[in-house]
């Protein structure tokens, strides 16, 4: 028992699965981005090796987590907080990224970043240091969302959208409204979840509405759509941008 514990996965426990499989998913992600990394035009590599690093940093949490989940059926929320403080920034940067050759200043990004960092540490307080009352999850749940708004007015309507406007490649503009969608659908799992906590609004009389293991689910699912798609996303702009760059140079 001292050196060698054995990590069980009880057959019906779909959230242990998911954190392995979550785990496998973001790990073998970031190998296919750092490979691509090598196909596309030398402008896109940051981009893919940004998406690289977002689900490679994802990938570590996983495996802490899932040991952590394995080991005590609770909700690892530390690490979960920390993985989100390091990658949801860095896919503010992916916007900079794909917006800077429109104009985008690097103010564009620090505003992104603090907003995403403004709306984490926010929410942590929430979760981490709830008393179970619904006054703490919804004032620091709002809080949060404050944050959460700036970004996606940004992405739909503010600095970004407008920047995306500005760029004449349509696989950007696509792109843009792609992870626009991504910031709006994906992102919403969150709060969602966060909702239906011990103390949250949907709760009945600040009871949760979810068990932790049906958070850790939603997050679960949320991450892997979020982190791979979004890296998917950037990686599809990518490859457009530079065979259409290698088809105008065979024509030329
Ligand atoms: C890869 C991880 C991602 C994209 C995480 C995103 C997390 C959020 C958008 C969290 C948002 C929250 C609110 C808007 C309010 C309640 C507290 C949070 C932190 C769950």
């Amino acid at each position: 028992m001292m050196f060698l514990e054995i990590i069980t996965i009880a057959k019906d426990d779909p959230v242990a699965f998911t954190f392995f499989t979550g785990y496998m998913a973001m790990f073998a992600a970031s190998v296919f981005f750092f490979l691509e990394r090598t196909r596309v035009d030398d402008k896109w590599k940051l981009s893919l090796l940004v998406s690289g690093l977002i689900t490679g940093i994802a990938a570590v949490h996983y495996f802490y987590m899932r040991d952590y989940y394995s080991a005590t059926g609770e909700n690892p929320t530390a690490l979960r907080y920390i993985d989100w403080t390091l990658t949801v920034p860095l896919m503010c940067v992916e916007f900079y990224l794909l917006l800077k050759p429109a104009g985008a200043k690097i103010s564009f990004m620090w505003k992104l970043i603090v907003a995403s960092v403004w709306m984490l540490v926010c929410g942590y307080i929430g979760e981490a240091f709830t008393d179970g009352s619904m006054g703490h999850s919804v004032l620091w749940g709002t809080l949060s969302t404050l944050g959460y708004i700036y970004i996606l007015y940004s992405a739909w309507f503010g600095e970004a959208k407008q920047l995306a406007e500005k760029s004449n490649s349509v696989a950007v503009q696509k792109g843009i409204r792609a992870l626009a969608w991504f910031v709006f659908a994906g992102w919403a799992i969150y709060p969602i979840g966060y909702m239906a906590m011990p103390g949250g609004w949907l709760g009945p009389d600040g009871a949760a509405l979810l068990s932790v293991r049906d958070m850790d689910l939603i997050y679960n699912i949320g991450d892997a759509i979020n982190k791979i798609g979004f890296g998917l996303v950037v990686y599809s702009i990518a490859m457009s941008e530079t065979s259409k760059n290698k088809g105008s140079v065979a024509t030329a």
